[in-house]
């Protein structure tokens, strides 16, 4: 007989179901189990002197344990769960839990330590349906605009974000480093007259954040396109993409995220286009607005705290969750990002509910200038495999990287630590 999802259960038809125990009343002549698979609960009504056989594994049988019941759904609208319950034939102990090691609301740090435990509840399992519904509508979205997935190395022999740490390996008698992006090899499929393409893969950063927003490993999806006139078709493409994602997952998990999150994680699909402010002119607002000021000298790049702050800056302005943010100091960006005459990068940061979660731009792919930017940077020797990839024609093109981790945690109000499957950072390598 074949395996019946417990949220496909009709009743009057014979079933198999299988699970794990959510719940388990074991009385002196009824047994009453609740068993859990991913698609929902329903209850197991044992009359035990119907099954003198079965009284045997009832007695063994422990919360979280897995069991396979075969019998028939019946309607009873005394049964709270659904108005459903199964009337046993056979049951199977799969497997014998042992007492829980963590409950729902133990400290994150253990609920880490035992991950496969601290998944097996709705609220938890919403943050990967989530996540599966919003990289598949990213992906649909590109490739409907001819996009082609490409799968990029994540052993590579230089580091391409020089602003943050990279780890370093053995690689037989020399060095090789873990993937801090893609960068590199998406431009490089520029070059190879691609045209258009994303990636979604992990990324690594040996950075020793310990904040909610900062994992050693994430999950980055990266695009890069052809034939652009400047960066802000790259915002334009990425404010179209996301609307659409954002659609997809209120159109899907909308209610549940309410439900088990709360009201305050409502989605709301966001109207176009979104606002774009300057780096100076978000300082000034903010000064004003909230008198919130930094050194000058601090003033190219935004601070973790202008950057918090832009969530109501953006709300209060613009009715916005988003914030696009351009004009960034050069020596607060990559080498690779084109500059305008004035020397400022043409690029962008773009903000979700004061959490940074893109950066983007148009590229520099005329070989002369590039190599110009990354001497400057000392980085000439470091990147000559890469700058070699414009010495033979570029189209024009630029992209960006977005954290699928990040969005995910943004949907919810969660942490990095819960919205990663398991989570990788300074401390933690385990399970
Ligand atoms: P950047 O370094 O800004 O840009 O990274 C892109 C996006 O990746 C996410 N992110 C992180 N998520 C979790 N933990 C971290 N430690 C972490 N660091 C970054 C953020 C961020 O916006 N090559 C460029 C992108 C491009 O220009 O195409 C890059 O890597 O969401």
């Amino acid at each position: 007989m074949e395996r019946t999802r417990v949220a496909d259960i009709v009743p009057g038809t014979k079933v198999k179901i299988s699970g794990f125990v959510e719940n388990f009343r074991n009385k002196r002549t009824m047994a009453f189990i609740v068993v859990r698979d991913i698609t929902g609960k329903i209850q197991v009504t044992v009359v035990k002197e119907e099954h003198p056989g079965m009284l045997a594994d009832i007695d063994r049988i422990t919360l979280d344990s897995v069991i396979t019941v075969e019998g028939t759904a019946v309607a009873n609208d005394y049964v709270k769960l659904g108005g459903i319950e199964i009337i046993p034939e056979t049951l199977k102990i799969e497997s014998v839990a042992d007492a829980l090691p963590i409950k729902e609301d133990s400290a994150i740090d253990s609920r880490l330590d035992y991950r496969w435990i601290d998944l097996r509840t709705e609220k938890n399992t919403l943050i990967f349906r989530l996540q599966t519904e919003m990289t598949a509508a990213l992906r649909d979205w590109l490739l409907e605009r001819n996009f082609l997935e490409f799968h990029s190395p994540k052993i590579i022999g230089a580091a391409s974000e020089s602003g943050s740490e990279v780890f370093r390996l053995d690689y037989f008698d020399g060095n090789a480093y873990l993937a801090q992006s893609p960068q590199f090899y998406k431009q490089m499929a520029m070059a190879a007259g691609f045209e258009r393409v994303f990636e979604c893969a992990p990324v690594f950063r040996a950075e020793k954040s310990y904040t909610r927003k900062h994992a050693t490993e994430f999950t980055g999806f990266d695009l890069e396109f052809s034939y652009i006139d400047s960066f802000r078709d790259v915002m334009k493409l990425e404010e179209e993409m996301l609307t659409y994602m954002i659609g997809r997952v209120a159109e899907k998990f909308g209610d549940d995220i309410v439900r088990l999150y709360g009201e305050e994680y409502r989605v709301t699909v966001p109207e176009k286009p979104f606002p774009v402010m300057t780096v100076a002119e978000i300082y000034e607002e903010e000064e004003k607005r909230y008198g919130y000021t930094v050194p000058e000298s601090e003033k190219g790049d935004l601070t973790t705290d202008a950057e918090h702050l832009t969530y109501r800056l953006a709300k209060e302005l613009f009715g916005s969750e988003f914030m696009f943010v351009t004009d960034f100091a050069s020596d607060k960006r990559p080498f690779y990002h084109m500059r305008d005459e004035r020397g400022v990068p043409q690029g962008f940061d773009l903000i979700w509910r004061g959490t940074e979660i893109t950066s983007g731009s148009q590229r520099e792919h005329r070989y002369d200038v590039l190599c110009r930017n990354a001497a400057e940077k000392g980085l000439a020797e470091d990147v000559k495999f890469y700058t070699e990839f414009f010495r033979y024609g570029c189209p024009p093109h630029g992209g960006f990287g977005l954290g699928i981790d990040r969005l995910t945690m943004l949907f919810l109000g969660i942490s990095i630590k819960e919205a990663e499957f398991i989570f990788r950072g300074p401390d933690r390598l385990t399970p």
